[in-house]
């Protein structure tokens, strides 16, 4: 008896990290998935994974940041999969610098894609999952939600915006039997956060993960599965009475 047995799943950012062993997971906890990345490859990659596992999935490429590309990810996931239960948004990228050396550019983009993604493919999702009476929304929020990481600002305030906009999903669409809980990882090492732990390293990516484990009471970094399995709690009906919450799954770095 798996936990998501029977329903349907959106996971944006699926082509890689934290999506893809989302994905992977929903159907072996009995989900049919649709598998949304900017990338076309490397969605159908997964799709293809899934698909060679036994899994049923469809690959979608889609900008959650454009709402024409968000429409057409719900219609394209509900017409070839049959409805809509769980949407898993977490696609993400992130941002290089404060405020200072931050560039215009780069804060609009973190902030279109990380916050107004969220805010677009719900829209486009609810009148599905209400559809099938009622459904689970889990938004990919992060640490740099709850406490400032250095030269992140767009990245920290659009994951900010993430939590925000969290419990104001929770409160609006309670009555439409629609859940909403926001994930707040610490880090995991994932293509999103590679040019971070760059950056922190001086330009090597495995010197940066040295000098970030100490952030961690655990002594180590997480892992997409671990991530993985929260989202896959809060997708469940073990989740049935939780909404409005935010989850850090982080290794204790935000009890410190
Ligand atoms: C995945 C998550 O958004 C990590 S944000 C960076 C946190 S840390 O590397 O500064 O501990």
């Amino acid at each position: 008896m798996g936990k998501l047995d029977g329903k349907i799943a959106i996971v944006t950012g699926a082509g890689s990290g934290i999506g893809r062993s989302a994905a992977l997971l929903f159907v072996e906890e009995g989900a049919q998935v649709a598998v949304v990345d900017l990338r076309e490859e490397a969605a159908r990659a997964v799709a293809d994974e899934i698909a060679g596992a036994g899994g049923k999935a469809v690959a979608i490429a889609a900008d959650v940041s454009v709402a024409r590309d968000a429409a057409r990810m719900v219609e394209t996931a509900v017409g070839e999969l049959g409805g809509l239960h769980v949407l898993y948004n977490n696609a993400g990228v992130g941002s290089q610098g404060g405020v200072v050396e931050g560039t215009e550019e780069d804060w609009d983009r973190c902030l279109e894609v990380n916050a107004k993604g969220v805010f677009l493919c719900s829209k486009f999702a609810v009148p599905e999952l209400e559809a099938a009476g009622g459904g689970a929304i889990v938004n990919q929020g992060s640490v740099a939600a709850l406490v400032g990481i250095r030269s992140a600002a767009a990245y920290c305030a659009a994951k900010g915006a993430i939590v925000a906009l969290s419990r104001a999903m929770a409160v609006d669409l309670a009555p439409r039997r629609i859940r909403v809980n926001c994930l707040c990882p610490g880090t995991v090492v994932t293509p999103l956060m590679e040019p971070m732990m760059r950056e922190r390293g001086g330009g090597d990516v495995e010197r940066g993960i040295e000098l970030t484990i100490p952030k961690y009471p655990l002594g180590r970094l997480g892992t997409t599965e671990e991530i993985a399995r929260v989202a896959l709690f809060l997708a469940s009906d073990d989740a049935a009475f939780v909404t409005g919450a935010v989850y850090a799954v982080d290794g204790g770095m935000t009890a410190q």
